[in-house]
């Protein structure tokens, strides 16, 4: 239960959604649909590496529907394709603070509830969030952090996660030119603010503009930006350092390991001192849907406690689903960097809508990078 009040005053400072009404005639089609109906294949457009291929495959064979899917890499990315329109897309994975501005432009439709009786089954702690107060538009799919994935060659074992090792070129030892930090406006900008002490969600263009200079004075220490590889150039050696979702690192760091040899004894991922960004990733049924009932029993499918639970021991993210805590893995659960503590948890920031000011973010990542 504590956990409810957390989450909630982690949000707290957050504005809350308006909701604009999306596309009037797919609005209709979705409330007539009904529970596990399907009214076509599913064009599934998610974050890379975020779902079992096995969940998929059930669903095809239970429902006898194709699912399509493409990736993307940041809400930044898949904005502008939902915005353009010149595709199907049936549903789509943003983030709390992309949900409030995509139901706030129109771009994702209510959803109908009467369709979703899994929705019984979310922790009640994920419901009812500053993003998507009325949970009108969204269902949470996993939750996480943005951390620092290292290798055990440049910290010790008992290294306390800090952005210093980014920041401060007198780190020692030299990490210069093996760190990574994500291709992302607002969780790369985030964390310069978050070291100079200011909020992940400032509008102010003087925090903004300092930590433009904080990230341009440490470029040459940068190797690349990126939010796709990021996990695999750690564990191959390319880097030492990497910027990067919590998830991720976990699920390579599995892969790499076998019997012989276990990645865990090399690499590590920590949620920094000074504090990070925390996310939830949601689906929503974007205007470009074209089959909205198979949207709608896919969500419904996701949330089923095993379904649910088969995502995080594929993912390793945290699951809003309690019903599904049975059935996750007791090491992913017990794992205090996938399921902070509350004096973790105290020290995480969501992101959040800033309106017109997110031209400022982008403005600002593309003069860091160029
Ligand atoms: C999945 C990364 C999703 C986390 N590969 C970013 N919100």
């Amino acid at each position: 239960m504590r956990r409810i009040l957390v989450i909630a005053l982690a949000f707290a400072l957050l504005g809350a959604a308006c909701g604009g009404d999306g596309n009037s005639e797919l609005v209709d089609l979705a409330a007539a649909c009904e529970v596990g109906d399907v009214d076509g294949d599913l064009d599934l457009y998610n974050w890379s590496e975020y779902i079992d291929p096995d969940l998929v495959t059930a669903f095809e064979a239970d429902f006898g529907v194709t699912v399509n899917e493409s990736f993307y890499d940041s809400n930044e990315a898949m904005l502008p394709q939902i915005e353009s329109g010149g595709n199907d897309y049936d549903l789509v994975v943003p983030s709390d603070y992309t949900v409030t501005i995509m139901s706030e432009e129109g771009l994702i439709i209510a959803l109908n509830k009467d369709a979703i009786p899994n929705l019984s089954n979310l922790d009640p702690a994920f419901t009812g969030l500053p993003y998507d107060e009325n949970d009108e538009y969204s269902v949470p799919y996993q939750w996480g952090t943005s951390g620092i994935g290292y290798s055990y060659d440049v910290v010790p074992e008992d290294w306390e996660a800090s952005w210093e090792i980014i920041f401060d070129p007198g780190f020692a030892p030299d990490v210069s030119g093996r760190i990574s930090l994500l291709n992302d406006p607002r969780e790369t900008m985030g964390i310069a603010l978050k070291y100079l002490g200011y909020s992940i969600n400032t509008t102010d263009q003087a925090e903004l503009d300092e930590a433009v200079e904080l990230l341009k004075g440490i470029k040459d220490r940068v190797k690349l930006f990126d939010s796709d590889q990021f996990e695999d150039l750690l564990v191959s050696g390319e880097t030492t350092v990497a910027h990067g979702w919590s998830g991720d690192f976990f699920a390579a760091f599995d892969e790499a390991s076998d019997d012989t040899y276990d990645a865990y004894e090399d690499f590590g991922y920590g949620i920094p001192k000074e504090g990070a960004v925390a996310w939830v990733d949601t689906m929503a049924i974007p205007i470009t849907a074209d089959a909205p009932c198979t949207a709608h029993t896919f969500i419904n499918f996701l949330l089923d406690p095993e379904n649910g639970a088969a995502l995080t021991n594929f993912n390793f993210y945290a699951s809003p689903n309690a019903a599904s805590e049975p059935f996750v893995d007791p090491e992913i659960l017990e794992d205090e960097t996938i399921y902070p503590p509350d004096e973790v948890f105290e020290r995480l920031e969501f992101l959040a809508d800033t309106g017109d000011f997110e031209t400022n973010y982008s403005d600002a990542f593309n003069e860091v990078k160029s």
